[in-house]
């Protein structure tokens, strides 16, 4: 393709990043949600979105299949970034990852008695580096949605996931007990479509990096 092609997952990335994409002068032309399409078309004949699975956005990016993403830090640490160009952070789509239990579990003291824990998470290298970083002695179960559920079934001790309001942890009885890091969205760009693109992906980036809060 000539232009461009921008991965996005449906959601609250794709909510956030409209004003973003309005400050650059772009206008996807229909909704995920409602239209069902992959691929949108936009305002700009140059410029297309596709709709991808959040966590898949920089396995798009990376191969060159879009040129440009939008994927969370805790999508980005998973992944790894490799062939990845990360100019900006866009504070978008924020939250927190910590490690919670239920109300009631002494983790404190679980972690000084040296017991071995089991965490349920979506993020098993960053929850493993975490752990080892502590000195703590975990089995890393898998898992990959509704981590809130291991707990209160007997799979997990803990889990490892994000939080934004609480809420779900406070309709599951669980609680945070540490905080691994805060998270947002990040502006991925593939390496090679940086140098091949420059005049289109350049002012898209400056205006970008103009409109971010
Ligand atoms: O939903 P799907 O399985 O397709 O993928 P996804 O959950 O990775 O995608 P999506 O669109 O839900 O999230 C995309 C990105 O948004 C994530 O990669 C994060 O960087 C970011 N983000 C910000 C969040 C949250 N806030 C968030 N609260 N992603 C997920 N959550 C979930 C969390 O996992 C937990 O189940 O929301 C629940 C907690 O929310 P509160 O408000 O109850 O605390
Ligand atoms: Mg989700």
């Amino acid at each position: 393709m000539n232009g461009i092609t921008i991965a996005l997952s449906k959601g609250r990335i794709f909510e956030e990043t409209l004003p973003l994409l309005a400050a650059a002068g772009i206008v996807p032309l229909e909704h995920p949600e409602s239209s069902r399409k992959l691929i949108i078309n936009t305002n700009r004949p140059d410029v297309r979105v596709v709709i991808v699975r959040a966590s898949d956005t920089p396995t798009y990016v990376q191969h060159g299949a879009a040129d440009i993403g939008i994927a969370g830090r805790d999508v980005l640490l998973e992944h790894g970034g490799a062939g990845l160009y990360q100019p900006l952070d866009l504070n978008i789509a924020r939250c927190r990852m910590c490690v919670a239990v239920p109300v009631g579990f002494d983790y404190q003291q679980a972690v000084r008695r040296g017991a071995r824990l089991r965490v349920a998470t979506k993020y098993i290298s960053t929850a493993r580096e975490h752990f080892a970083d502590k000195g703590v002695h975990v089995d890393l179960i898998k898992l990959y949605g509704s981590m809130e559920l291991a707990p209160l079934v007997g799979l997990a001790d803990a889990i490892v996931d994000l939080v934004s309001s609480g809420n779900t942890l406070l309709a599951n009885n669980l609680m945070v007990v540490e905080e691994l890091m805060t998270i947002s969205s990040r502006l991925i760009v593939n390496q090679a479509a940086l140098k091949m693109k420059h005049e289109i992906l350049q002012p898209l980036i400056d205006a970008f990096a103009g409109a971010v809060k």
